[in-house]
């Protein structure tokens, strides 16, 4: 049993792994980014560098990998029952546009680490075990999101990838078969054969640094939604364009973001509403604003709620567009329903933090996640572990040594008893 083979402090899970000689979190993926962060998005140079190291480090392992047709990376460790089940760990290699270290990537490398642990001091499972680097969650450069795991549960075709652009007007399509992705020939993603995915992931909120718990299992995922608003104006002279006469688009959209922020306080936790980013045109200091897109990101754990609050939201934007005689579209483009993650797999998690003396915090995510989707087709849980002062899509994310081996240890022990027991 890993107990055995992994000392029972979290800190020796690390040296454990480390004696193991099995592949560290592969450098430059974990630890304080620069100050300009990471940016890996879907299928660009750093994303393809980055999958290719960690099918090296895969492959130094003895963990058989192999690419599906999306470019999400797998692991192998196969089982001796000779059975087809798999049971899978691992989250998504692509990041935010200067985002951090730790989101998405832990998951991976521990995974990495975990499966390369339990071969070396447990030989093979029963079951077999897999990791996943999935290929895209963040929706950072095409405008969807979870594009690795979706394809996996069914909610994308790989033949819808043309209709997607990023903002220089490439194709998901074209970048996808740039990478050498998207052949025929490749597996397709799509999976039938998992009995449970289980991700580890930083918190990316500040509530177990404030109670003091090293590990988080969560029990909960908020739903989301993704639109994209084009409020077109009248571009005009910055000079000789009297107030009254305007049709500015940036003061329209300006009073349109402070709506969805008022609106999400007024409804309160866990009400949250975000304009991440708004684009002006022409965007010249002496011309009014002509044309402006902004995002809007809108969660709330219960989906009659994100549904009442978009219902009502949309309404009032409708009402400041006629008010200052503004055109306004909006486009629903990522629509992830709130998960419940499975209870029994949960307990489990929880239970093999007890055993390693590590206090547990159950609680909901109020960030998505790849386990939202692979829900749809398993039973899935996540491993949360702390991050300093709860910062995450930034280059200033962190979580201490020791409580990145926390969550490894708990995750081999997890993975130990759903393939070896
Ligand atoms: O945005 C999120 O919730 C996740 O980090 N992709
Ligand atoms: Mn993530
Ligand atoms: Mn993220
Ligand atoms: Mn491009």
């Amino acid at each position: 049993p890993p107990t055995a083979a992994v000392p029972p402090t979290a800190s020796g899970a690390a040296s454990a792994v480390e004696a193991s000689g099995t592949p560290h979190a592969p450098q430059g993926l974990i630890g304080p980014a620069g100050a300009l962060g990471v940016t890996r998005l879907l299928y660009d140079d750093a994303w393809l560098q980055a999958q290719r190291l960690l099918e090296r480090r895969l492959a130094a392992a003895g963990l058989e990998p192999r690419f599906d047709r999306a470019g999400s990376l797998f692991g192998r460790l196969p089982g001796t029952d000779g059975g087809s089940r798999v049971v899978l760990t691992g989250s998504h290699i692509d990041t935010v546009r200067r985002g951090g270290h730790y989101d998405g990537a832990y998951g991976v490398a521990a995974g990495i680490a975990a499966l390369a642990a339990l071969k070396r001091f447990c030989g093979p499972p029963r079951r077999t075990l897999e990791v996943v680097s999935l290929c895209e969650e963040e929706g950072s450069r095409f405008p969807l999101s979870y594009w690795g795991s979706g394809t996996m549960v069914g909610r994308y075709g790989l033949e819808g990838a043309s209709f997607y652009r990023d903002p220089d007007g490439e194709t998901l399509e074209q970048a996808m078969l740039a990478a050498g992705f998207g052949r025929p020939e490749q597996p397709h993603p799509r999976r039938d054969d998992l009995d449970a995915f289980v991700e580890l992931h930083v918190e990316q909120g500040i509530v177990l640094e404030r109670s003091g718990e090293p590990i988080g299992v969560v029990q909960a995922i908020v739903g989301q939604r993704r639109y994209t608003f084009t409020v077109a104006g009248e571009a005009n002279h910055a000079g000789t364009t009297p107030m009254p006469l305007r049709r500015d688009a940036l003061a329209g959209a300006a009073e349109m973001a402070l709506a969805a922020e008022r609106a999400a306080v007024r409804r309160g936790e866990p009400m949250v509403a975000t304009v991440g980013r708004l684009e002006t045109e022409p965007g010249t200091p002496n011309v009014v604003p002509g044309r402006v897109r902004f995002t809007l990101d809108v969660r709330h754990d219960e989906a009659e709620a994100l549904e009442s609050f978009c219902r009502e939201l949309l309404e009032e934007l409708d009402g400041i567009a006629a008010r200052r005689g503004l055109e306004l579209q909006g486009e629903l483009w990522m629509d992830a329903p709130p998960a419940r993650m499975d209870a029994e797999l949960a307990d489990r998690l929880a239970r093999a933090a007890g055993r390693r003396g590590l206090a547990v915090r159950r609680m909901a995510s109020g960030a998505g996640h790849d386990a939202q989707l692979l829900s749809e087709i398993c039973p899935a849980a996540m491993l949360f572990v702390p991050s300093r002062a709860g910062i995450s899509h930034s280059p200033l994310e962190f979580t201490e040594e020791a409580q990145l081996a926390g969550g490894l240890a708990v995750l081999i022990d997890a993975l130990y008893e759903l393939a070896y027991e």
